[in-house]
C-alpha cells in the first residue's frame, strides 16, 4: 500500500507488519485516473458542497431577474428530483454545460436554462436559507483564518457536550452553522472538480484478525491481494493454515466472494488484483519466468472451476524493494479503471446526506470518534442541512455506514451511538483481538484464560483497553462491547454475564474433545452426523454459528483431570451445548471445510430424533444471511455416518435412496437409513 502511495522503495525495509488495519486516502482523477496525495483534510464531498454553493450564487443572481412563478414546478417536483449524483453535480459545473447530462433526465426537459434540475431544486428549496448564507459568505471571506479557528473550537465544545449528554442545542446549532459556513469558501482550484477520494484501506494478513476484517469488508471496494508466493503445503490442519499461502490466498478470495454480484457485463465484482511481491529474490529471468508460471498454475489450482475466480482482473509480480513507480503507477491506473467500471461508481445521493456527511467528517476530523445519535439528529435539522424527519436522518446514517464513513446500526442497543472513526473502532478491536500486549498481561490468568476457554473476563477488557489510554475506550465500553456482540466478535454466555470470544479460543481435535466425555468403558449413542455443506463458508460465519448456540444452550463443563479444573467444551471449531438440564443428553457443534456437522451424543441410548435441531439451524443460516448481507450464501444438506470424518466423507439424501450402501471411510456396508433417522429424514429416502 505504502508503494502505491508513493512511499520510496528504500522506506520499504522500514515498514512494520499491519497491526489490525491500517487506512489512508488518496484522490483518483475521475477524468484520466491519475492518482494524488490527499493530505489536506479536503475531501470530494466538501468540494462538491462547495460547487454547489458556488453554483446557487451564481444563480440568486439569475433567479433575481425571474418571478417566484417560474420556479414553483422545481417546488413541486422535490421530492424525487432531490438527488444529485457526483458524476452529475461535476458536469453539471463543467463551463461546457454538458447537455447530454441534462437530456438524460428527464426533468430536466422543464429547465429552460439547460441547467440540471437538480440544483435548481436544491436552490429553490432552501430559498430561505441561501442568501442569509451568502451574506455570511462575504463576511467570511477576508479572514478565513480566524474563522477555522473559531470552527475547531466550536467542534471541541460539541466534544465536551457529547461527552455528557445531555446535548447543548445552542452549541450543536453554532458549531453545525459554522461548519456548513466555512465550506461556502470556494477558492479551489478548478481542477479539484475532477477529483474523487479513495479510502485505502489495508488488511493484517494474520489469522487474529480474521473475526473483525468481516465489520469492514464491502462489495463497494476493489481489492488487492498481496502475498509473496503461492505453495500448498501437505500439512492436513484444520480451518485455515495461514502459513500455507495457497490456502490463505483461497480464504481471502472466499472472502471477498461474499459479496459478489454480477455487473452488467456479467463479470462479477468486486474485482480482485493478484500481486506477488519478492521478485528481486529471483535475479535471473529465467527463474523469474519460472517462478511466474509456477505461481499462475498455482492460483489457477486455488481457483479451479469456482465460481470465485471469477473475481480475478489481473495478475502483477512486482518487487516492492526495486521496482521504480512506473510499476506502481501501472497498477493505480489498473485500479483506478476498475473503480470506475463499478456499477456503484456515480451512484446519486441526496444532496442534504452530502452535507450532512461534511459535518460528520469534520467532526471525526477533530477527533470526535463516537456521538450520540441525538446529538447528530439535532445536526441535521440544522436549517442549512434541513434533514427534518428522524427517519431520512437514520436512512442517511445508514448510507454513511454503507459506504464505510460510520458504523451505526439501527438496532436495540445499538441505535443510540454512532461511530464517527471506523479507524477508532479499529483500534479498539485491536485491543483485545491482537497478541501485541504487554508483558504484564501476558503473564497474568486473565490473560491466558482468553487463550485456553475465550472467557473475556471484565477487568481484562479494561486493561487490554487501556492500551490505547488516550482513546478512551474504557469511556465507550458498552457501546463498543454491544457493536462487538453485534458481529459475535464477543458473546454472552446462556443466562450469564460472562463474556466470550469465540475467535480467541484455541484448537483441539474432534477425537480430543470427544475423549473427554466418553472414555469407552460407558454406554454411549451417537447420531449420525448431520451437516450443512457450503459451496463456501464465509470466514465469521462459523463464529456466529458457535455464538448462537452459546446463546441458546448451556454449553458443556469439561473436567480437565490433569490440572483439576473445569472448563467449558469451547474450542475454535468445536463447541458442545446440554440439551437439557441432566447433561445427558449433548449437542455437538462442529466446523470443517465449508461445513458445519451436528451430532447428538446421549448416555441414556434413548434413540430419539432431533428434527427441531435442524429447523432451528436452518432459520438461523436465513438470518445470518440477512443480517451480514449474505445473500449469496448457499448449501446442501448432506450426512456422514457416527464414525465417519464429515470433513471427508458426506452423502446427499440422493447418495442414500439405495437400502444400503458400502462405506469407503469403514470398508464396510451401512444401513442408509441409519443416517437419516435420528434427524427425522427417513419419509424423504422413500
Ligand atoms: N526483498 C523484498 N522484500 C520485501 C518486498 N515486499 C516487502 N518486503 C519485506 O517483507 C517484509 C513484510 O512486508 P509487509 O509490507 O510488512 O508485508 P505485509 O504483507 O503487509 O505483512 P502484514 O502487515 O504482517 O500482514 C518487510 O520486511 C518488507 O521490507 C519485496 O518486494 N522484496
Ligand atoms: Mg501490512
Amino acid at each position: 500500500m505504502r508503494r502505491l502511495l508513493w512511499h520510496e522503495k528504500e522506506e520499504v525495509p522500514l515498514i512494520q507488519s499491519t497491526d489490525g488495519i491500517e487506512v489512508e486516502k488518496c484522490n483518483i482523477n475521475i477524468v484520466d485516473g491519475k492518482w494524488s496525495p490527499c493530505n489536506k483534510t479536503d475531501d470530494d464531498v466538501r468540494r462538491l458542497i462547495r460547487q454547489v454553493f458556488k453554483k446557487k450564487m451564481l444563480n440568486v443572481e439569475c433567479e433575481a431577474t425571474e418571478t417566484v412563478d417560474d420556479q414553483e414546478p422545481f417546488r413541486s417536483n422535490e421530492d424525487e428530483s432531490r438527488s444529485v449524483s457526483d458524476k452529475e453535480l461535476l458536469k453539471s459545473f463543467d463551463e461546457s454545460d454538458d447537455i447530454d447530462i441534462v437530456n438524460e433526465d428527464p426533468k430536466s426537459e422543464s429547465n429552460e436554462s439547460g441547467d440540471t434540475v437538480d440544483i435548481h431544486t436544491f436552490i429553490s428549496d432552501n430559498r430561505d436559507n441561501h442568501v442569509a448564507v451568502e451574506t455570511d459568505l462575504n463576511q467570511m471571506q477576508p479572514d478565513n483564518f480566524k474563522l477555522e479557528n473559531m470552527h475547531d473550537s466550536k467542534i471541541n465544545n460539541f466534544t465536551k457536550e457529547n461527552e455528557s449528554d445531555p446535548v447543548n442545542d445552542e452549541n450543536i446549532n453554532e458549531m453545525t452553522s459554522t461548519i456548513m459556513k466555512s465550506y461556502l469558501q470556494f477558492r479551489e482550484k478548478e481542477e479539484d472538480d475532477m477529483l474523487a477520494f479513495c479510502w485505502l484501506w489495508d488488511f493484517a494478513g494474520q489469522r487474529d484478525f480474521y473475526a473483525t476484517h468481516q465489520v469492514f469488508l464491502s462489495k463497494h471496494a476493489v481489492f488487492l491481494l498481496v502475498t509473496d508466493s503461492l505453495e500448498f503445503t501437505t500439512a492436513e490442519n484444520q480451518g485455515i493454515d495461514f502459513e500455507d499461502s495457497a490456502q490463505y490466498v483461497s480464504f481471502w478470495f472466499d472472502a471477498i466472494h461474499c459479496y459478489w454480484s454480477t455487473t452488467k457485463k456479467g463479470r462479477l465484482d468486486p474485482p480482485i488484483i493478484v500481486v506477488c511481491t519478492n521478485e528481486d529474490q529471483f535475479k535471473e529471468p529465467s527463474e523469474r519466468e519460472k517462478r511466474q508460471k509456477k505461481f499462475k498454475e498455482n492460483l489457477r489450482e486455488v481457483l479451479n472451476k469456482q465460481e470465485k475466480k471469477g473475481h480475478l482482473r489481473n495478475i502483477y509480480f512486482i518487487s516492492n524493494t526495486e521496482d521504480s513507480d512506473i510499476v506502481f503507477e501501472e497498477i493505480r491506473k489498473e485500479i483506478s479503471s476498475l473503480a470506475m467500471d463499478m456499477e456503484d461508481w456515480g451512484k446519486d445521493c441526496p444532496l442534504k446526506w452530502l452535507l450532512f456527511q461534511q459535518v460528520l467528517l469534520k467532526l471525526k476530523d477533530n477527533n470526535v470518534p463516537i456521538s450520540s445519535t441525538k446529538a447528530l439528529l439535532k445536526i441535521a435539522k440544522h436549517k442549512d442541512i434541513n434533514i427534518s424527519e428522524d427517519n431520512e436522518v437514520k436512512q442517511c446514517l445508514q448510507y454513511c455506514h454503507d459506504i464505510g464513513t460510520v458504523v451505526y446500526f439501527d438496532e436495540e442497543n445499538l441505535a443510540d451511538h454512532v461511530i464517527l472513526d471506523p479507524k477508532w473502532l479499529i483500534n479498539a478491536f485491536r485491543c483485545l483481538v491482537s497478541d501485541k500486549i504487554d508483558n504484564v498481561i501476558e503473564v497474568s490468568d486473565d490473560w491466558q484464560t482468553l487463550k485456553d476457554t475465550g472467557l473475556l473476563t471484565d477487568s481484562l477488557i479494561s486493561r487490554l483497553f487501556r492500551k490505547e489510554s488516550e482513546l478512551k475506550f474504557d469511556e465507550h465500553k458498552t457501546h463498543l462491547l454491544e457493536v462487538m456482540k453485534r458481529f459475535d466478535i464477543i458473546v454472552n454466555l446462556k443466562n450469564s454475564n460472562a463474556l466470550y470470544m469465540p475467535c480467541m479460543i484455541k484448537s483441539c481435535s474432534f477425537s480430543e474433545v470427544q475423549k473427554q466425555f466418553c472414555d469407552g468403558n460407558q454406554p454411549f449413542y451417537k447420531t449420525s452426523w448431520f451437516c450443512l455443506e457450503f459451496k463456501f463458508l464465509p470466514p465469521a460465519f462459523f463464529n456466529h454459528i458457535i455464538a448462537w448456540y452459546i446463546k441458546q444452550y448451556f454449553v458443556s463443563v469439561i473436567i480437565d483431570r490433569d490440572i483439576r479444573s473445569k472448563r467449558n467444551a469451547l474450542y475454535r471449531h468445536i463447541g458442545v451445548f446440554d440439551l437439557d438440564s441432566s447433561g445427558c443428553e449433548k449437542l455437538v457443534v462442529c466446523e470443517g471445510p465449508n461445513t458445519i456437522a451436528l451430532q447428538v451424543w446421549d448416555l441414556r441410548m434413548s434413540n430419539k430424533t432431533y428434527e427441531g435441531l435442524t429447523v432451528h439451524l436452518f432459520q438461523f443460516v436465513e438470518t445470518l444471511r440477512n443480517r451480514y448481507s449474505l445473500h449469496h450464501i448457499s448449501y446442501t444438506t448432506t450426512f456422514t455416518c457416527k464414525d465417519g470424518d464429515f470433513a471427508i466423507n458426506r452423502k446427499t439424501i440422493e447418495e442414500l435412496i439405495t437400502k444400503d450402501y458400502m462405506c469407503y471411510e469403514h470398508n464396510t456396508i451401512h444401513v442408509s437409513d441409519d443416517l437419516v433417522k435420528p434427524w427425522n429424514y427417513s419419509e424423504k429416502l422413500k
